[in-house]
């Protein structure tokens, strides 16, 4: 049976990872979940390596990246991290990150959520239904966390 997992931040201020859960669990109904909560991004790595180690056929990671250049430098290290467990496992890891500078702090919990929902979207159509699954949807200037800026042609 299919297995996601979830590794979110206590860095974070809004809590995403139940967002990420709420929508696999709807859309994959059949799928256990496993969840790992960290202290910041930096961790993030080791947390979805250790869960994609443990079965997960995909993970879904949400992290806050603070208003400081130095926040940012943690993000960059934090987003390399990830993307080699993807190339290290060949698994999807959905990196959702939050950066508190990117809009102002009523909207922030909206964009959030929204980007929490839409990636566990994402990562049910890809580990569920594979590589064509988001192909329909290709070139449509889909976001997360927005509007959707749409399609040129
Ligand atoms: O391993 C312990 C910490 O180094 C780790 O949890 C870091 O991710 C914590 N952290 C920073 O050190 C930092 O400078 C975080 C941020 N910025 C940040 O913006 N967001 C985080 N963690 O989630
Ligand atoms: O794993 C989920 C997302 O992290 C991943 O799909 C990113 O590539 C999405 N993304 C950003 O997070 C971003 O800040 C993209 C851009 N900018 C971008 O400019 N172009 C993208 N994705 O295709
Ligand atoms: O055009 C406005 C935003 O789309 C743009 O600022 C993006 O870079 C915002 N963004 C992030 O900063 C991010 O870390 C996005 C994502 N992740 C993402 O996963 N999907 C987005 N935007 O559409």
């Amino acid at each position: 049976m299919r297995k996601y997992g979830v590794a979110d931040t206590t860095f974070s201020r809004v809590d995403m990872g139940k967002e990420a859960i709420r929508v696999i669990s709807k859309e994959d109904p059949e799928a256990q979940i496993v969840r790992y909560t960290v202290p910041g991004i930096k961790d993030l790595p080791a947390a979805a390596k250790r869960l994609l180690d443990a079965g997960c056929d995909g993970v879904i990671t949400l992290g806050w990246v603070g208003r400081t250049q130095l926040d940012k430098y943690s993000y960059i290290a934090a987003s390399v991290g990830l993307i080699f467990v993807q190339i290290m496992t060949s698994k999807h890891v959905m990196d959702v990150t939050v950066h508190e500078d990117e809009t102002n702090e009523e909207r922030l919990a909206q964009v959030a959520i929204d980007r929490a929902r839409k990636h566990a979207l994402n990562l049910v159509r890809l580990v569920r239904d594979g590589p064509n699954s988001l192909t329909p949807l290709a070139g449509k200037g889909l976001r997360q966390g927005y509007e959707d800026a749409g399609s040129l042609d």
